[in-house]
């Protein structure tokens, strides 16, 4: 019989890779594969509850947030804030970020950035839907409560990050900068077990993943891009649920794109819960993220908690692919 390894046993083994670890980002790992086991409990039996439906309110990014989004924020900060390993989070959800109070004599040194609940549109109709999380150290002095400053991070600073997707099986997925492992839920036995080790995504896939609707609404460069993946005979796969479909790319490879529409000329997605930490996972499994202006996601400067950004991202060909298209198409045309 093979042995099973648990998220709670890698993680302890992988803290005595590091002679100096003190324990805090190891903690800190247990603590939001513990609060993705309760969201999973509430997403698994969304169907069955009355908690569906929209809530009556907005996010701070305009996107109408819905009451699982709210659970899962929720569960996310008690968990952390419970944890004692964290000295300040920002979610999606809120406007601001939320110092915590640290609750013995050891100051904490990390901050968390999570999306709680992310493709929200799909819960309804029960497709995948993920939790997205970033974790930094904290820059400022731990004599005083965490500033802005400590989440205003490019994405080459993340210490790890991850994502849980809610799908046909619970799986949790980060790395810590060696490599990306997955996790799958057992329900049997309610622990998340290793079940693919340092993933490697494929140089190519055959799908791309876009929202084709918005095609009239992309600049000519992009539309050029996605005119030679349909020539080249590219299947299109686009959930509406960015985790899902990055996940799918992990595995089989492909290109995810969110480029500037003319209703959101800066993109839609946010860097520093979606796109930073997403791209941390990908390029550390061997492939690439940048955006439409081809810069690298992990070097895209951040000014504020909010901030959008275009993204294209996944197997690495492809995006270099994607790049020359638009240096082609953008460059100006000779007199
Ligand atoms: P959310 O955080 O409000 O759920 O929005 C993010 C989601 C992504 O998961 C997904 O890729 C994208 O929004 C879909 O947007 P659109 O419907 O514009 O294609
Ligand atoms: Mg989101």
């Amino acid at each position: 019989m093979s042995m099973i390894t648990t998220l709670d046993e890698f993680i302890i083994r992988r803290q005595k890779d590091f002679p100096y670890a003190s324990g805090e980002l190891t903690g800190l790992l247990r603590d939001i594969g513990v609060a993705a086991k309760i969201v999973n409990r509430e997403v698994n039996k969304a169907g069955l509850v009355n908690i569906l439906g929209v809530a009556d309110h907005q996010n701070t990014s305009g996107d109408t947030v819905q009451k699982l989004d709210m659970y899962a924020n929720e569960k996310l900060i008690d968990c952390l804030k419970n944890s004692g390993e964290c000295c300040g989070i920002a979610s999606e959800e809120n406007e601001s970020f939320m110092p915590l109070e640290a609750i013995s004599e050891k100051p904490s040194k990390y901050v968390v950035v999570f999306d709680p609940l992310d493709g929200s549109s799909n819960i309804d109709v029960n497709v995948s839907v993920g939790t997205i999380f970033g974790i930094y150290r904290r820059l400022s002095s731990t004599d005083e409560e965490c500033q802005v400053t400590d989440f205003l991070q490019k994405g080459t600073e993340l210490v790890a990050a991850g994502y849980v997707l809610y799908g046909t099986s619970t799986m949790l997925v980060y790395t810590t900068g060696r490599g990306v492992n997955c996790f799958t839920l057992d329900p049997s036995i309610g622990e998340f077990c290793l079940s693919h080790k340092d993933i490697k995504i494929p140089n190519h896939g055959q799908h791309y993943s876009v929202n084709q609707g918005y095609y009239l609404k992309f600049d000519v460069e992009m539309r050029r891009y996605i005119d030679h993946c349909s020539d080249m005979g590219l299947g299109l796969r686009y959930i509406g649920s960015m985790v899902s479909d990055i996940h799918r790319i992990l595995f089989q490879g492909g290109i995810f794109l969110y480029p500037n529409t003319r209703a959101n000329p800066k993109g839609k997605l946010r860097l520093l819960y979606e796109c930073n930490p997403l791209s941390f996972v990908v390029e550390q499994a061997g492939g690439k993220a940048i955006n439409t202006q081809l810069d690298r996601i992990l070097d895209v400067e951040i000014h504020e908690l909010h901030q959008k950004a275009t993204i294209a991202i996944g197997s690495p060909d492809m995006v270099d692919e994607m790049k020359a298209f638009v240096e082609k198409y953008s460059a100006p045309m000779a007199p």
